[in-house]
């Protein structure tokens, strides 16, 4: 097999920067993109893609050059490279094809870090090259950057599914956090900080009614300029409180087995006239395991299908242990960020929690890829799924 040479310094480090924009963007769900036009060996724009709906990064990248240099803009863009960490789109989708604008603004090099795995909007790199582009790639080190930032993204587009990151904190002694009435906060300053940047970046927070009922939980992202994620709580038998904070506003979705809640249709009513969602899931295949009373066992494949679908492509999984468990049971965990706590919680070891604490250890240990200090704590970030890398860490760094 061919070796690939390593990209030269200067490659490095404008990719680099890419890549560094990228993640300032909220783009779900479309990809994180950020690009740079390098003229003279410099940079003289950036960009990156804010938002679905929004100019692609690259646009943004020679909209700024076209900003700073006015008449000059035309004359500098045919004269430069530019880099972007996704191959550039080559189709009509919300955003014109961005290899008709580099063709059209005769930019001569394009150099990308991944390809675009969107069988719609993929190509562009061919394209390019027809009409007479330079067209490279960044090398193998960026690459996996650039996949590990957009791990969600090539999930969906590979499985049709919402990516799954489990988060929980956990004690010295191995317990999780009760909830306010006996020890709410194991965690560092710098980890709470950290879930808000997780709920900001995911855009949806899924937890077992056990949760709700044991902390009755807000969920929400206290990050200055963050945003709210959907809430999906596991809920079989409907057993939720209508007033429960996590319900407070709209963006609430209720997963429920329609068998156990048929008695309960004033309730689904109700709800739904708030304009809460209700998803009906089965009872897993099999169907000789009865229903724990935390949500378990109920098959929540196609909750995340459906979340795909309706534009989710990643969900943070907070808890508790058993819905953690069953999901990782169930082969739906892609990524795990496990806030190891110096702190002791001591009492007594809750029986029931005992074995899927241990399950979600034991799963995080032997799938561990790094971990970096968050304060007086530990984030230990593990890879489950195909993706090879762990999505979080470039943001977890850039705190
Ligand atoms: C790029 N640069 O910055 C992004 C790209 O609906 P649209 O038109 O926004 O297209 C979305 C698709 O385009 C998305 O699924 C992905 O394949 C690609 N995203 N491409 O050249 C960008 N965000
Ligand atoms: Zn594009």
């Amino acid at each position: 097999m061919k070796k690939e040479k390593p990209p030269a310094a200067p490659d490095r480090n404008f990719m680099s920067r890419c890549l560094s924009l990228a993640i300032l963007g909220r783009p779900s769900p479309n990809p994180f993109v950020g690009s740079a036009v390098v003229f003279a060996n410099r940079i003289v724009g950036e960009g990156f893609h804010h938002a679905a709906g929004k100019p692609h990064a690259e646009v943004e990248a020679m909209r700024e050059v076209k900003r700073k240099y006015g008449t000059m803009a035309s004359h500098i863009l045919s004269s430069s490279a530019l880099y972007v960490s996704l191959e550039p789109c080559n189709h009509q989708g919300r955003q014109p094809p961005c290899t008709k604008a580099i063709i059209d603004a005769k930019i001569p090099r394009v150099v990308f870090a991944m390809k675009d795995p969107n069988p719609k909007a993929k190509g562009g790199a061919g394209a390019l090259r027809k009409a007479g582009v330079n067209v490279s790639m960044a090398g193998r080190e960026l690459e996996a950057k650039a996949k590990a930032i957009n791990a969600p993204f090539v999930h969906r587009i590979r499985t049709g599914r919402a990516y799954v990151t489990l988060k929980m904190a956990i004690s010295k002694d191995r317990k999780v956090a009760g909830g306010p009435k006996d020890s709410p906060y194991i965690s560092s300053p710098e980890s709470l900080r950290a879930v808000h940047l997780m709920r900001d970046k995911a855009q949806a927070i899924m937890v077992g009614i056990g949760t709700i009922k044991a902390d009755n939980p807000r969920l929400t992202c206290r990050m200055k300029g963050g945003h709210d994620p959907l809430r999906v709580i596991v809920d079989p038998r409907l057993e939720i409180d209508e007033k429960a904070r996590a319900l407070k506003n709209k963006n609430a979705l209720v997963v429920c087995m329609k068998k156990a809640v048929e008695r309960k249709r004033k309730k689904l009513a109700h709800l739904r006239s708030r304009r809460i969602e209700v998803f009906f899931a089965q009872k897993e295949s099999g169907g000789r395991l009865a229903l724990g009373e935390n949500g378990g066992h109920l098959a929540l494949g196609p909750l995340l299908s459906h979340l795909a679908q309706i534009g989710i492509d990643h969900v943070l999984l907070e808890g508790g242990p058993r819905l953690a468990s069953d999901m990782l049971r169930q082969r739906l965990v892609d990524e795990m960020v496990l806030f190891h706590s110096p702190k002791i919680i001591g009492g007594e070891n809750d029986r029931k929690l005992a074995g899927p604490i241990r399950h979600i250890m034991r799963e995080g240990r032997a799938n561990r890829r790094l971990s970096l200090p968050c304060g007086s704590d530990r984030a230990a970030f593990s890879v489950l799924g195909k993706e090879n890398a762990p999505f979080w860490p470039a943001f977890f760094a850039k705190e």
